[in-house]
């Protein structure tokens, strides 16, 4: 080696040594519309992840499924193909059903009863998800969930041969169990299936109806109260255990501001966007005591294959929630 170079490789090495460790940017896929409240709570997590590890670490969301579609980004996670994302974990029943235990039909039809079933069963969903290699951060109920139609609906009856966007196979077999004819289609895709005639029908939130216009096609929201969904946050195990004490600190930090800031946000969500649904030219109203004490026994049915499928540690959150009550 020249002096010049022995000079130069010298240098290199005390600068590397003198760096600050690299800053590490970490892509976060969400499934539903930026200005959804889960959407803009999870941005703020992660403006408040970059700031408080001083920059070692920063989140960059992508809303609407643009970087994975919604029934990728657990699957994305897992596999580190992405460090973090957000799942509506319901939709993953199928591959475990304590993740449905946020869709038990009418067990709680409140935020205050959700919260109480999610500190039972939040602890055990996160086990079964440390068991996939993801961690849980943070969780995120939506508003309570009614039933939308094209045409108006008294009864069951009237809902027999209607085309329905589900979510989950709990939805799904909800359409079944009411002679409609269930579709799994993400909420980004629903304007467009209803615009096409896919689908006519759906059970969600008056907050994703809201976000998607659904009143272009829709005219009936049914106030059902059926259940509360949630939204989880997880992280590759992988990238969490690659952290240091002190991010792993700070992100704990940031994901309980977000849990509590979230709950608030989804309560206030829900007057805005029934009243905004009225706005757009929709029915908004209770379900007909008729329709109402048919779902009840429609999801009397659902709570008992649920409890069938979910075994001892379904039947142990079931039995806690309802003696906590
Ligand atoms: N909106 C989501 C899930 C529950 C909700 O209120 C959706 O319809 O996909």
């Amino acid at each position: 080696m020249t002096k010049l170079t022995t000079m130069l490789s010298a240098s290199v090495a005390a600068a590397a040594l003198a760096a600050p460790a690299l800053a590490e940017t970490w892509d976060m896929p969400m499934a539903y519309s930026g200005t959804n409240f889960h959407s803009e709570v999870g941005a703020e997590f992660a403006a408040c992840v970059t700031e408080a590890t001083g920059g070692d670490l920063e989140i960059v969301t992508h809303p609407s499924g643009s970087l994975f579609p919604g029934n990728e980004i657990k699957r994305a996670v897992q596999t580190g193909q992405a460090s973090i994302g957000e799942r509506l974990i319901s939709a993953h029943q199928n591959e475990n059903p304590l993740y449905g235990v946020d869709s038990v039909p009418f067990l709680v039809s409140s935020f205050d009863e959700h919260e109480k079933l999610w500190e039972i069963a939040g602890p055990k969903v996160a086990e079964a998800l440390n068991e996939e290699n993801l961690h849980y951060l943070y969780s995120v109920p939506w508003p309570p969930q009614g039933l939308y139609f094209r045409d108006e609906v008294n009864s069951v009856a009237d809902m027999k041969g209607v085309k329905f966007r589900s979510y989950s196979t709990a939805t799904a077999r909800l359409a079944e169990l009411t002679g409609m004819l269930p579709v799994q289609i993400e909420a980004a895709e629903i304007s467009q299936a209803f615009a096409t005639g896919v689908a006519d029908s759906m059970v969600s939130s008056g907050a994703t109806g809201y976000d998607r216009k659904v009143w272009e096609h829709l005219n009936y929201f049914y106030i059902v109260d059926a259940w509360l969904p949630r939204n989880v946050v997880f992280v590759n195990n992988d990238a969490w255990d690659g952290l240091s004490d002190e991010n792993k600190a700070a992100m704990e930090s940031c994901a309980a501001t977000a849990k509590a800031n979230g709950l608030q946000r989804s309560k206030d969500y829900t007057q805005f966007t029934l009243d905004g649904l009225k706005e757009g030219g929709m029915t908004v109203t209770p379900a007909s005591d008729t329709l109402v004490s048919e779902l009840k026994a429609i999801g009397a049915t659902l709570t008992d294959e649920w409890l069938e499928s979910a075994g001892d540690v379904g039947k142990e959150i079931v039995d806690t929630y309802k003696a906590s009550n």
